[in-house]
């Protein structure tokens, strides 16, 4: 009952419509930043024999269906991937759920949900260098649409929102830990006023090896400055079959359900290509300057929601 009365109080609260208002602003700016420059949107899918086996030890989010086993979308990684080979699809966003049963250890932190929103985008032929240049404009861009939309409500939730004139710098895994130690990323978070970019992570096989470099990866992370942390994720992509299997081979994965993965692979259907994903519940505890991410979302789905409904 308590925590009935805790929901209606929060559903009460006078900020709720000011970050809806925000939330709406937000996803126009991202989506239509894109569809301007003829981006095609997909819509989500949420069950696959394949998911991001992602960096860090999660749950496993599966059903059986009849005679099928499958995932629920921890990242929509790799229909991006396969979605480039559509006709007219070289570049493309989706707006995605991603479902993931963190383990309790994160259950008290302010930055995860068990199913969150992703703002996904993948370009064929892309580089780094143009993902990484795509996103900052993206992200200035949509700071400056709220901004411009939302001032209103920004002042009710006594958020002043940076605009950020020069361009995010970009930093490397390893100048960070050599300077800072293992947790760099929040360090440097906190200590940051505007966005930052960190690249070369060791982390999902399909994120690409810098060619002739073993153990280097052409891949990035953008930060959110005054603590916030990572904002998004993305890379260069392996698309090559011999690759690919060195590197899941590498990481001791199971490769029984990504027989079509790499057959497609194989057949040299997947083209190269580059991307990225923003949280959006991240972006927008950002933008509205609150403590928790549940604090963005009406329904809570924080790692230790009671799931009262
Ligand atoms: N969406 C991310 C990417 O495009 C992957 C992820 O969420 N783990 O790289």
């Amino acid at each position: 009952m308590e925590h009935f009365q805790r929901q209606i109080a929060a559903f009460d609260h006078p900020h709720v419509e000011a970050i809806a208002i925000i939330r709406g602003h937000t996803l126009l700016a991202l989506q239509r930043f894109l569809l301007e420059r003829n981006f095609r949107q997909l819509l989500p899918i949420l069950l696959s024999p394949i998911t991001d086996p992602l960096n860090h030890a999660v749950d496993p989010a599966e059903i059986q269906y009849h005679q099928h086993r499958l995932k629920l979308t921890a990242s929509i990684i790799f229909h991006k991937q396969l979605a480039l080979t559509a006709r007219g699809h070289e570049q493309i966003f989706v707006v995605a759920p991603n479902i993931r049963l963190e383990k309790p250890e994160v259950e008290n932190s302010p930055r995860h949900l068990l199913e969150f929103s992703q703002f996904d985008f993948e370009i064929r032929g892309c580089n780094m260098q143009q993902a990484m240049l795509l996103v900052e404009q993206m992200v200035k861009h949509t700071l400056d649409e709220v901004q411009k939309h939302c001032a209103t409500q920004l002042a009710q939730l006594g958020r002043h929102l940076p605009r950020y004139e020069t361009a995010f710098p970009i930093y490397t895994t390893d100048e960070l830990r050599a300077a800072h130690g293992d947790d760099f990323e929040q360090f440097m978070s906190e200590k940051a006023h505007t966005p930052f970019f960190i690249t070369n992570h060791r982390r999902e096989f399909y994120d690409r090896e810098t060619p002739g470099k073993r153990g280097h990866y052409n891949n990035y992370d953008l930060v959110w400055p005054e603590g916030y942390g990572e904002a998004l994720s993305g890379g260069e992509r392996e698309y090559e079959h011999g690759q690919i299997l060195l590197r899941m081979q590498e990481l001791g994965m199971d490769l029984t359900p990504f027989g079509n993965y790499l057959e497609a692979a194989r057949r040299g259907l997947l083209p190269p290509s580059a991307g990225g994903g923003l949280g959006i519940e991240r972006l927008l505890r950002f933008i509205c300057g609150t403590r928790h991410i549940r604090d963005v979302a009406l329904f809570d789905r924080s790692v230790g929601s009671n799931f009262l409904f």
